[in-house]
């Protein structure tokens, strides 16, 4: 079957039988496993910081197995054999959890403070916030490598973890329903808009950074 030719239905066909088999299934349950490790790292985090500093680094998480169907759909687009070898070998997005924090600079420091952990191997670090994407997208996505302890003994799964502020994932989640509505009238205006929203939020998390560094530094002297 040519790849390119693949219509939704035959997509769909072959997601509901590949997400059938019990390799998929039991290597499903295994990448849970991993996002549910990683969770439990950032909670941990999270309760230490805020006995530190007063705060909480980050406002929630989310977390997402990617669905059967776009598993395939990626797969044939990226002409990678349909085996559950193959997408545990070549897919680094099955996995996926999301951090919002309220301010930037938490938002690195949890990163690097999840990355340093000595069972965490940093796969890979992409930062759209330093070098933001054309589109006005940012981010900092980490592909990291967990170990998950089975019965069997050890297993090393791949999980990405984006690192958003709240200003950031505003911005994604209106982005997100472009690129799933079709007809737009005038799309090119409003991806411009667009751009010009994401350079406002930009500018507005550096003004709340500003802020809470003065909030910090007299909270500080208050109490000294
Ligand atoms: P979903 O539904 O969030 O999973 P690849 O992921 O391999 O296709 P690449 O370049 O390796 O491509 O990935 P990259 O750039 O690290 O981005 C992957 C994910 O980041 C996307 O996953 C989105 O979640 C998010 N992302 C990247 N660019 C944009 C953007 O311009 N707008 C928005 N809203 N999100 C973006 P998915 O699979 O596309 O979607």
């Amino acid at each position: 079957m040519d790849n390119l030719t693949v219509t939704s239905e035959q997509v769909e066909e072959l997601a509901k039988n590949f997400s059938r088999t019990d390799d998929f299934v039991r290597v499903m349950t295994y990448y849970r496993c991993a996002i549910m490790e990683i969770q439990t790292k950032l909670n941990v985090l999270n309760q230490e910081f805020s006995l530190q500093y007063d705060r909480n680094p980050f406002e929630s998480i989310e977390s997402r197995l990617k669905k059967p169907e776009s598993i395939v759909e990626k797969m044939l687009r990226r002409n990678i054999p349909l085996t559950v070898e193959d997408m545990e070998q070549e897919m680094t997005d099955i996995a996926g959890i999301r951090v919002i924090c309220s301010f930037q600079e938490d938002l690195y420091n949890l990163a690097d403070l999840l990355v340093e952990q000595d069972d965490v191997l940093l796969i890979s670090r992409k930062d759209y916030i330093a070098n933001p994407k054309p589109n006005g997208y940012r981010s900092l996505h980490l592909l990291i490598d967990i170990p998950i302890f089975l019965s069997q003994g050890k297993k090393h799964m791949k999980v990405e973890v984006q690192f958003r502020t709240i200003a950031m994932d505003f911005w994604a989640s209106v982005d997100h329903k472009l690129k799933y509505k079709k007809n737009i009238r005038d799309a090119e205006a409003v991806v411009g808009k667009l751009k010009i929203c994401a350079d406002t939020l930009a500018r507005m998390d550096a003004e709340m950074e500003e802020i809470r560094r003065t909030i910090d530094a007299d909270g500080e002297k208050l109490h000294e």
